[in-house]
């Protein structure tokens, strides 16, 4: 079993509700949701601004999937939630789980990047993340809560309700 990290967004629709969806969503795909993050509204970051605000959290997980499996399993519940594949990238989506961190796993291929890319780079990320954990590092040994602290504080994050509801039979 391998502890990892998802992250959650959506800015169409119900989306607090999407979030919750993909919550209850995910123990069917073989990953264990631990705990969440609470929710944040988030101003939209990325290749598309002109787009509805972002609500965010993260998910600690506990899974036997492999990197490849597990992003699988993220597209699976994003697709079992109604989203279409293709779409502008980085544009509005009702559901988006997104693999951050998965145990000590440094990898890269085509279709996956763990730790994700943006994890550092991302206050939307960032924030929920350290809610979770504030001692989290990447693989190397970087400190998030040092990526956040010199990040400019130029993508508003606030919070915007209490915890998903994991289920407790996962
Ligand atoms: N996701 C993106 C692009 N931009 N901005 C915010 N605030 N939150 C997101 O989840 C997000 C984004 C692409 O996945
Ligand atoms: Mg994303
Ligand atoms: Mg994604």
């Amino acid at each position: 079993m391998t502890i990892g990290y998802l992250g959650l967004g959506s800015n169409v629709g119900d989306r607090r509700a999407h979030l919750q969806a993909a919550v209850d969503a995910l123990p069917a795909r073989g990953v264990r949701v631990l705990a969440s993050s609470s929710t944040y509204d988030t101003d939209p970051v990325g290749e598309v601004l002109d787009q509805p605000d972002f609500v965010n959290a993260c998910l600690r997980v506990e899974t036997e999937l492999g990197p490849d499996a597990l992003l699988d399993a993220c597209k699976a519940v994003e697709h079992e939630l109604g989203r279409a594949s293709g779409g502008p990238r980085h544009g509005p989506r009702p559901i988006d789980v997104d693999v951050l961190l998965l145990g000590d796993i440094q990898y890269a291929t085509e279709r996956l990047t763990l730790p994700h890319e943006q994890v550092l780079a991302r206050r939307f990320v960032l924030i929920p993340l350290l809610e979770l954990d504030f001692a989290l590092t990447t693989p190397s040994g970087a400190r998030l809560a040092d990526a956040l602290a010199v990040l400019p504080v130029d993508e508003d994050v606030r919070h915007a309700g209490p915890p998903l509801m994991a289920s407790s039979t996962g």
